[in-house]
């Protein structure tokens, strides 16, 4: 559920040179990184997003820009900005995502817990809903 998202701070090695931010797996996320992707170029208004997943884990990471993640685990809701390019958030399973407000030039790294896979996926709200509370919601 929704208690076990959270935003996680990366470490990050400050340096005149720059900073660097590392991330290794089971330690600062806590599952295994099998997939890593991103989003960029995306076009002002548009959203991401829109589905739940049935078993995948998942940190998001604002690599350059901003832009809000909405959590919704079919009982609460709650909005998560990211502008950090050391702050993850941590998505659980079962947790329904749309990701909204892209700034321009904003790029989303995902670190993800497994392959690609479709079957994995909720794409339909109502069934989303059905799957975690057992009834459909009312109108
Ligand atoms: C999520 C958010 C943050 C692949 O072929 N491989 C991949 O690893 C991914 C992620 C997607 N795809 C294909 C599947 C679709 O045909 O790329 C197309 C777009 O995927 P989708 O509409 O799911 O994209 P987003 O940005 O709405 O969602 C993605 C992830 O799917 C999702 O897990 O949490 O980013």
């Amino acid at each position: 559920g929704l208690e076990r998202c959270r935003a996680i701070d990366l470490p990050i090695v400050h340096d005149p040179r720059g900073n660097l931010t590392f991330i290794e797996s089971n330690r600062h996320v806590p599952f295994d990184i099998k997939r890593v992707y991103y989003l960029y170029d995306v076009p002002g208004g548009a959203e991401r997003g829109g589905h739940a997943h049935k078993n995948l884990e998942q940190l998001l990471i604002a690599m350059s820009g901003s832009f809000d993640v909405i959590l919704d685990d079919g009982l609460a809701k709650q909005t998560f900005s990211l502008n950090r390019s050391y702050r993850g958030l941590y998505i659980e399973r079962l947790v329904w995502r749309e990701i909204v407000n892209f700034s321009s030039g904003a790029v989303c790294m995902v670190l993800a817990s497994d392959f690609y896979d479709e079957t994995d996926y909720y794409r339909d709200y109502d069934e989303f809903i059905k799957a975690v509370r057992g009834t459909v919601p009312v109108g």
